[in-house]
């Protein structure tokens, strides 16, 4: 198949999920076309069967806004009638679905027209009154349309009361990437190149830094259980919640524990380095880098915000509390961190569950699935 790919190609999970897929459907011998602002940014390497289409916005100084989702649209007619695309798989509802039935319309030819919803993409933008007919739009026009959880289907169908099935198609994690290779030698060299003693027991969380994180009640979680247990926390990542959070960590005092370590190309050794991951957000349709920390060892404790209690298995892969309650994961934190068989047995129920429900092969062999039903005569 000749397939159409468009996504966020900045940092985040959309884009990571829509490359990791690109990438494992090149690899079953299909063509990938991305049609992006830019080159996504987990695309690293040299793939024969992958070519990316860049989106230049023309600046014409009579634009008050640049016509991204137009100039979007234009380039992925151009690109499906130029490489006789079969079908055109859009991530993110706004504005990439409505741009890509668009973009289908502009083309010659007639391709299959996937959309996957990520989160914010509904939970955030769905309660934008001048958005919700666009979103609705490219669910309904989309052939298929699938959302990364159960709990983002459903919230969809509240919200936005599409007259169109959803499926739900679980995130996938990249088992080449995260996994548990060469564990003990990267804790070591990790802990000693960022100054954290061997014995000192590690949590950590990364994200984007925004609100909806949540990053604060980690940390007021943190300066619980560091009182009972030699513990170091690693914030990694950036965003606007940064200051408020490094201005919470001084004011606790506990500057020497939490390391802020920016955001970073390879959060690999970062994961295989922790032995808890903590992901307490407000909202949070999947949360990939959950998956990622638990697929490289690290035990989960979630809040129970959208898909996360659908990712963690309470009591048998992590743990899930409130939102705000950081006394309760501080205090399976630290139930976690002080007995070694409660947390090799969890360790080991989380490994055997994440490859189980969240294998790169059965998720994407879901999608290629997709892809196949859609494509049309031409
Ligand atoms: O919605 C966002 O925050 C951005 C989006 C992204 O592009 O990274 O994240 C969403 O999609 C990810 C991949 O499917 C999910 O793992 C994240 O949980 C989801 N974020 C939220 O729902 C907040």
């Amino acid at each position: 198949m000749k397939i159409g790919v468009t996504c966020y190609p900045s940092v985040g999970g959309s884009g990571i999920i829509a490359t990791e897929l690109a990438i494992e459907m090149s690899k079953l011998g299909h063509e990938i076309h991305f049609i992006a602002s830019s080159v996504p940014f987990r695309l690293i390497g040299n793939y024969s069967n992958i070519y990316v289409h860049t989106v230049e916005i023309n600046d014409y100084n009579v634009f008050k806004f640049r016509p991204y989702d137009i100039t979007l649209a234009s380039k992925i007619a151009e690109v499906i009638d130029l490489h006789d695309l079969d079908v055109i798989h859009m991530h993110y509802a706004i504005p990439h679905a409505v741009a890509g039935i668009l973009g289908n319309q502009m083309s010659k030819r007639n391709v299959g027209i996937i959309t996957t919803l990520h989160g914010t993409d509904i939970t955030v933008l769905g309660h934008d009154r001048s958005l919700e007919p666009a979103i609705r739009f490219g669910i309904e026009n989309s052939d298929v349309t699938t959302a990364v959880s159960n709990s983002l289907k459903q919230q969809t169908i509240d919200m936005i009361k599409p007259n169109k099935d959803i499926e739900t198609i679980y995130n996938f994690v990249d088992e080449t990437r995260f996994n548990r290779n060469n564990l003990e030698e990267v804790k070591s060299h990790m802990k000693q190149s960022l100054g954290i003693d061997q014995d000192s027991k590690v949590i950590m969380h990364s994200s984007n830094f925004r609100k909806i994180k949540n990053i604060k009640t980690i940390v007021e979680a943190f300066y619980i259980i560091q009182k009972s247990v030699k513990s170091d926390l690693v914030l990694a990542g950036d965003g606007p919640e940064i200051g408020p959070v490094r201005d919470l960590i001084y004011e606790l005092g506990i500057e020497d524990k939490v390391h802020l370590v920016g955001q970073q190309t390879d959060v690999t050794s970062f994961y295989k380095m922790s032995d808890l991951f903590m992901l307490l957000s407000i909202k949070e349709s999947f949360g990939l880098a959950l998956l990622e920390a638990m697929n490289c060892g690290s035990v989960p404790i979630g809040s129970n915000a959208g898909g996360i209690k659908e990712v963690i298995k309470h009591g048998e892969t992590g743990y899930i509390v409130d939102v705000y309650d950081k006394e309760a994961a501080a205090e399976h934190a630290v139930e976690l961190l002080t007995n070694e068989t409660l947390y090799k047995d969890m360790q080991e129920t989380m490994i055997k569950d994440v490859r189980a429900r969240f294998g790169e092969k059965e998720i994407v062999s879901q999608y290629e699935d997709i892809y196949k039903s859609v494509i049309k005569e031409n």
